[in-house]
């Protein structure tokens, strides 16, 4: 008899700097390896590949690049591990990812240019393996700054997080607000963020569905 596996759930987790992203990510992780269920956690920018180091040095202000040349290799640097992400799922593990596609297009988009379109923004990353659920973490203006602040890096600013935002939202609108694109309050305590992510994720849940 043939032993069928059941694909991974594809699970985006998104928000701004400061939005407890990561935290969050390192947490749900935990949950769902101590209900058994077989994840992974991956992140992008992933900074170590070639295309990753070129990303990295241009964050930390160390390069300059060119605003499309830029936004083409955060796209090529998700590309590279597209297929790996497919075989993880198709093997029947969990891939939780921290920021995707959809930073890419909210932070370039963000920059305002007239020859940088949303749609044009978008484009690059048309074909990517889908998410099946993405947890957007909003965090407030106000919220961010209380907790002390951004870092150094290059898109770590006020007035860029606000624009960065508005595309988010832009975002969440076009993909239907309560179906895929899930807007979870990030100002809540740690504890509470986890628990509103967690129902949304939990076995046997639509997201983590065993045929
Ligand atoms: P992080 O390592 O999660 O702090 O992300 C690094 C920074 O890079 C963060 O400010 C968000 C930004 N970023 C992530 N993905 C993309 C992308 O695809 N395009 C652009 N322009 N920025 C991105
Ligand atoms: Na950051
Ligand atoms: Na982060």
């Amino acid at each position: 008899m043939v032993e069928r596996k059941s694909r991974g759930a594809f699970v985006v987790i998104e928000g701004l700097d400061r939005s407890g992203k990561s935290t969050q990510s390192a947490l749900l992780l935990e949950r769902l390896h101590s209900a058994g269920v077989q994840a992974k956690l991956i992140k992008f920018p992933d900074r170590t590949t070639a295309i990753g180091k070129m990303i990295d040095s241009y964050l930390r202000s160390e390069s300059d690049l060119d605003d499309h040349a830029i936004h083409l290799l955060f796209s090529a640097n998700r590309w590279e591990l597209a297929s790996s992400i497919e075989e993880t799922l198709k093997a029947g593990t969990t891939v939780l990812c921290d920021r995707y596609a959809f930073s890419g297009m909210a932070f370039s988009a963000a920059k305002n240019k007239p020859d940088m379109s949303y749609e044009w923004c978008r484009a690059p990353d048309v074909s990517l393996p889908a998410p099946d659920i993405t947890l957007f973490l909003d965090v407030s203006p106000e919220k961010a700054k209380e907790r002390g602040g951004y870092g150094d890096e290059r898109y770590e600013k006020e007035d860029v997080q606000e624009r960065v935002r508005d595309v988010f939202e832009r975002i969440g609108i076009e993909m239907g607000e309560g179906s895929k694109w899930i807007v979870v309050d990030a100002d809540l305590p740690k504890e509470e963020v986890a628990e509103v992510m967690w129902r949304h994720i939990e076995p046997p849940q639509r997201v983590l569905i065993t045929p």
